[in-house]
């Protein structure tokens, strides 16, 4: 498979220096035809830089499709989703990143919120599933009582308000994936909690927005919540033991 792309401080205040910050749009895709479909066209390309697909080795149409659609489409190198964006994350030149699951899971709706925000000075902007009205279609009982339990874990780690810690859909600056700690801490599938992590740790200025996950459209999951949930736990005693007894271990 081709590859075809060309290879501080907190900002709070605003002004120009923030509002000229790029913005790269990662979608995710591993075999995410039907969702793409549906995406795609509903995207409005004038609020960020750059839209990329980072795909895991799709073999249903997907690259061909994202690619029709004038979209820059990147092949991972190392296996496993987490992988695909900290490495793309240390390839671009843009200064902040949405991540954003083309599978049906985000919607659109929250990106003009989302870009401006970042613009503003935010280190990081997570969608967030239990905010105000927001609401979860696609939890089943233990992915709700996870999210819950690690978003609550997270909470005394953090200066700003955690109701949702493990989202896929947030907007960050590119800064903290390049961040000493990062590849230390990411063990396994835990980059988006590990980014509210590391802004924690690091006292950076984030917010939550609220938006609705809806299900996933067509295409079939591909994280299994216990391993992932397990992993999720061992970095959060990890960045409680680095918080609150100085030990990075
Ligand atoms: N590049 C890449 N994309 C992946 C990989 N695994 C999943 N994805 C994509 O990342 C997005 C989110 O993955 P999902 O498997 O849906 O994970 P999820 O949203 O937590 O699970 P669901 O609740 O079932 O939707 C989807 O668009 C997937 O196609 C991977 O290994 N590499
Ligand atoms: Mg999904």
């Amino acid at each position: 498979m081709s590859t075809h792309i060309p290879a501080g401080e907190p900002r709070a205040a605003m002004g120009d220096a923030t509002s000229h910050r790029t913005i790269a749009l990662l979608l995710p895709t591993l075999n995410e035809l039907q969702g793409l479909k549906a995406i795609v066209p509903s995207i409005d390309r004038s609020l960020v830089d750059e839209i990329i697909v980072v795909d895991g080795g799709s073999r249903d149409g997907t690259i061909e499709y994202a690619l029709e659609a004038g979209l820059t489409v990147v092949s991972q190198l190392r296996p496993g989703l987490h992988f695909a964006i900290y490495d793309i994350a240390h390839a671009l030149p843009h200064d902040c990143l949405i991540e954003f699951s083309p599978d049906g899971n985000c919607k659109t709706e929250q990106l003009p919120e989302l870009t401006a925000k970042l613009r503003e000075g935010y280190d990081m902007v997570v969608v967030s599933r239990y905010l105000d009205h927001a609401v979860s279609e696609d939890d089943h009982f233990v992915s709700a009582l996870g999210n819950w339990m690690f978003s609550r874990l997270m909470r005394p780690l953090a200066r700003f308000p955690v109701t949702d810690a493990l989202n896929i859909y947030r907007g960050y600056d590119r800064k903290i994936i390049l961040d000493e700690d990062f590849g230390f801490y990411m063990k396994g599938p835990v980059l988006e909690p590990l980014v509210t992590g590391i802004c924690a740790l690091r006292g950076l200025r984030a917010t939550e927005i609220p938006g609705d996950e809806p299900l996933r459209i067509g295409g079939v999951t591909k994280r299994s919540i216990l391993y992932n949930g397990s992993l999720v736990l061992l970095m959060i005693v990890r960045l409680y033991l680095r918080k609150f007894l100085g030990m990075r271990v």
